[in-house]
């Protein structure tokens, strides 16, 4: 089945210098990028991103790790990659959630840790099915950033907006 998938490199894993390293381990796949960006991530998206675990006592902490306020990085890349079985077989390069318990050459297995704190840095997000895939992408990404139709779209009308342009 062709699926994409939302992964992030985690600030962690910017701040190890791990960008090639994980590009390189997902180029395993054969999957194609669709899209690709660096984000700065205001406390609002990760607090949607990650809504599901809102009432885990870990919660406050994990906003500041993706919002990178715990590795003076405060950025993400995110990226989309499509293809044939996308996440499962992007989640299983990525390793277990517990990069502790994941396989020791996984990418969260080779580069992750636990913080003293608690928090599980490991280095890269995956989505883990397509219903979270596709309420991933749209809070990330808008239909323009992405080369290929992968959710239906609309044509709104934009009020007269001001954006910054090359001086
Ligand atoms: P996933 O990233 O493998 O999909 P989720 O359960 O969706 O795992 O959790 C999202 C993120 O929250 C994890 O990647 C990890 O950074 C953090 N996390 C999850 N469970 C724990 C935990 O029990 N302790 C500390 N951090 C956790
Ligand atoms: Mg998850």
């Amino acid at each position: 089945m062709t699926q994409a998938t939302l992964i992030l490199i985690k600030p962690d894993g910017l701040k190890k210098s791990l960008t090639g390293n994980i590009l390189t381990r997902l180029s395993e796949t054969k999957l194609e990028i669709v899209a690709a960006k660096i984000v700065r991530v205001s406390r609002q998206l990760a607090e949607e991103h990650y809504c599901h675990l809102k009432e885990k006592p870990f919660f406050p902490e994990l906003i500041r790790y993706l919002q990178g306020e715990l590795h003076d990085r405060r950025k993400v890349m995110a990226l989309i990659y499509w293809g044939e079985d996308a996440i499962s077989k992007c989640r299983e390069l990525a390793g277990a959630t517990n990069p502790e318990k994941a396989e020791s050459t996984s990418i969260r297995g080779s580069y992750g840790r636990i913080t003293t704190a608690g928090i599980y840095e490991n280095v890269i997000h995956v989505s883990s099915n397509d219903s979270e895939a596709e309420r991933e992408i749209k809070l990330w990404f808008s239909p323009e950033e992405i080369i290929v139709n992968l959710y239906p779209t609309k044509e709104v009308a934009r009020k007269e907006k001001k954006v910054k342009a090359w001086a």
